[in-house]
């Protein structure tokens, strides 16, 4: 039996670990962290306290690593992405619901995102699960799901002409050129606990496969509303040593952005995937 002690963070999604030091944990410890994102979609931990190197060794725990194509690497770490605004910047990143990384074939498995400077407030970031999403459609409208699959891309958010170009967070960003294009089951059944999911998400589901987007439209924003329920969801308030990690597959997150003029840095290492089907 593992040790560690959980205490959840809402009624449908989100776990912290208590008292935890994730430079000393075992590999029984380790397992019940495992579980816990599985389980509850997004794991929180305070106070650690995580050198670079450190913080890539945990991720190696976890799986491969997959470098993010668009965010500032951290200096000497490849491994590391910086996920940052300044004291006179006004964009945020990820502040518009999604999952990290459904525009690839095989998309990321989680992030985990480590908090290094915080502003004097604000700054949280909510979370929802897609589980109890999925849970709360009718029969028939799941079985509906069951039998579409969605294209998702990154191209019209982070390319030459696409959102962040517009935004004071473009000259930060890279991978203008790079196209991107994936098609995935709306209904998913997560690899390891076999719940099923609803897996669109706002920012970079375009339509449903044969579907055009304007026929798609209404369809997904119905689902975009029950996903942003504030009953899925969980709101996480970091502090320099906050660390979360979540599960792409079963969530999607949200990075307010409520304190222009002071600084926030989070490092960002994306943990490899599994192909969905
Ligand atoms: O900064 C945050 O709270 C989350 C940003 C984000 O969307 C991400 O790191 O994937
Ligand atoms: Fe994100």
């Amino acid at each position: 039996m593992s040790n560690v002690h959980f205490a959840p963070l809402a009624d449908h999604v989100g776990v912290e670990a208590l008292n935890i030091d994730l430079n000393a944990i075992d590999d029984t410890a380790f397992g019940a962290l495992r579980q816990a994102v599985a389980d509850h979609g997004v794991l929180f931990v305070r106070d650690q306290q995580l050198t670079p190197e450190q913080h890539i060794a945990f991720a190696r725990r976890w799986g491969g690593i997959d470098v993010n194509n668009y965010f500032p690497a951290n200096g000497g770490y490849p491994e590391i992405a910086e996920v940052r605004k300044s004291e006179t910047q006004t964009t945020n990143i990820g502040g518009g619901w999604h999952t990290d990384h459904s525009y690839d074939q095989v998309p990321a498995m989680g992030s985990i995102l480590l908090a290094r400077e915080t502003p004097p407030s604000g700054g949280d970031t909510l979370f929802a699960g897609m589980g109890a999403a999925f849970d709360s459609l009718s029969d028939g409208l799941k079985d509906t799901l069951r039998g579409l699959r969605a294209v998702h891309s990154a191209d019209h958010i982070y390319s030459t002409g696409g959102i962040y170009a517009q935004t004071d967070q473009a000259a930060d960003l890279k991978g203008h050129d790079i196209r991107t294009r994936a098609v995935h089951p709306v209904a998913l059944r997560h690899p390891v606990t076999g719940r099923e999911l609803l897996y669109v998400n706002p920012a970079f589901t375009l339509h449903f496969e044969g579907w055009t987007r304007e026929e798609s439209l209404p369809l997904l924003q119905y689902l975009y509303e029950v996903g942003m329920r504030p009953e899925f969801q969980c709101r996480v308030q970091w502090a320099p040593g906050s660390l979360a990690i979540w599960d792409n597959r079963s969530t999607w997150h949200f990075a307010m952005n409520d304190y222009h003029g002071h600084r926030r840095l989070m490092h960002r290492i994306t943990i490899s995937g599994e192909p969905l089907e």
